[in-house]
């Protein structure tokens, strides 16, 4: 077990958010990142001002919403994968978050229909058999800048995404432990932060199969040390290879169902259309929809130079079966290099020479499920699950 999980986890101090930390961050306005949208303006300012986060795209300051700079991402064939948790994107719906959280008083509540309901400390979770996986979490959102014609929601450029090293417990264990009732369907997920007013509570639900799947996991661990506030302190859930909307953060409440979740986040936000590729005309309103769920394969760009092209891939729900690139607009393909494969859920490194000139280089990943990527953009009212195949304008010596 490794040394930081031997003691217990440090108590917070709290974060100072909001106006007051960026004015104190006197040069957080100078700097400009442009996410390079072809309709509206693209350009953020970069911020130290949140706690433990630097060099990040500020999209919104509460609640806040912060983008991960490509650059952070970039590396050698052989660098490790994972995004560092200082670089790691973060978004919350609601501005009332948990800004400290007593360890000491803190309780995980396993209840609902369940045979003994489980308030358990976390020295308890952490009594429980230790998992690690590797995965991506990525916003459902994630390249909502780059739709077209544009909706509304966070205009994110392609860095609401990271991979870390999730360690933790499975959901499975602790749904065994409080004996799931003949009858349950679903299970639901819920954490510290509160919503304005009237507005329902962030919570979020799997069905009770997925609930039990051997990677769902809740986790008190990131990239081996305890997860940062801002990314869910102390406990969330991973649901590896469905986009992040489900893996509720600062978790303190599993509620097992025995009826579907009707609540607003899961009947009303976070539906894509129930078609292809989940999408739709621009502009259409009435279509059937489905919860989002699975990601679906994608290639990055992290960096272009004389050596050639280079970024990161991820499969989506399976792995990465190959990355290629093309520089005939997708006449022909050729295989990039990839890096170690550090499990399928996660990131995987690719690296491409391609011939001197100034060219268009266009990149796509297939999955081990066979599934790939377009060069056709979809639409959806939401702006979910862009996966089409990005390009880059290099000149090669
Ligand atoms: N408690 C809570 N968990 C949450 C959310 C939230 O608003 N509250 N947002 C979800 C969404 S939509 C995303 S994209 C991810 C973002 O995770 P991160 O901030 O660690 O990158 O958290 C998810 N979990
Ligand atoms: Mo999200």
């Amino acid at each position: 077990m490794a040394e930081w999980l031997r003691q217990p986890i440090a108590r917070r101090s709290a974060l100072t958010l909001g106006a007051g930390a960026l004015a104190s961050s006197p040069l957080w306005a100078q700097l400009l990142v442009d996410l390079g949208f072809s309709q509206g303006d693209g350009r953020r300012p970069l911020t130290d001002a949140f706690p433990g986060k630097r060099g990040m795209i500020l999209q919104r300051a509460r609640a806040p919403l912060l983008e991960t700079p490509m650059a952070a991402f970039d590396g050698e064939l052989g660098a490790s994968t994972f995004t560092p948790n200082d670089r790691f994107f973060v978004r919350w719906h609601y501005a009332d978050i948990p800004l400290s959280v007593d360890v000491d008083a803190f309780r995980l509540q396993v209840g609902g229909a369940v045979n003994r309901p489980l308030s358990l400390s976390l020295k308890q979770v952490q009594a429980l058999p230790q998992v690690e996986i590797a995965a991506v979490n990525q916003c459902s959102g994630n390249s909502r800048g780059l739709f077209g014609p544009r909706v509304p929601g966070a205009q994110w450029g392609n860095g609401a995404i990271g991979n870390a090293l999730w360690t933790g417990v499975r959901l499975r264990d602790l749904l065994e432990r409080a004996g799931v009732a003949p009858g349950a369907v679903q299970v639901q997920f819920a954490g510290l932060d509160r919503p304005p007013g009237d507005a329902p509570w962030f919570a979020k639900s799997l069905t009770i199969d997925h609930a039990r799947a051997d990677e769902v996991i809740v986790a008190y661990g990131m990239n081996g040390t305890q997860l940062p506030l801002l990314n869910g302190f102390p406990l969330r859930l991973i649901v590896p290879g469905w986009f992040s909307t489900y893996w509720v953060k600062a978790l303190d409440r599993i509620t097992v169902l025995s009826a579907p979740d009707t609540g607003y986040w899961m009947d009303k936000a976070y539906r894509i259309p129930a078609t292809p590729r989940a999408s739709v005309v621009p502009g259409a309103k009435d279509f059937p929809t489905v919860p989002i769920g699975r990601m679906l394969p994608r290639a990055f760009f992290t960096r272009a130079d004389a050596g050639g092209v280079r970024g990161i891939a991820l499969g989506g729900d399976a792995g990465v079966a190959k990355v290629e690139w093309s520089i005939d607009g997708g006449k022909s393909w050729h295989a990039a290099q990839l890096g170690h494969d550090a499990g399928r859920y996660g990131f995987r490194r690719w690296a491409a020479s391609v011939p001197p000139g100034a060219q268009t280089v266009a990149v796509r990943t297939t999955n081990t499920s066979g599934a790939t990527q377009r060069f056709d953009p979809i639409w959806n009212p939401g702006g979910y699950m862009r996966n089409s195949i990005e390009t880059m304008k290099v000149t090669q010596a």
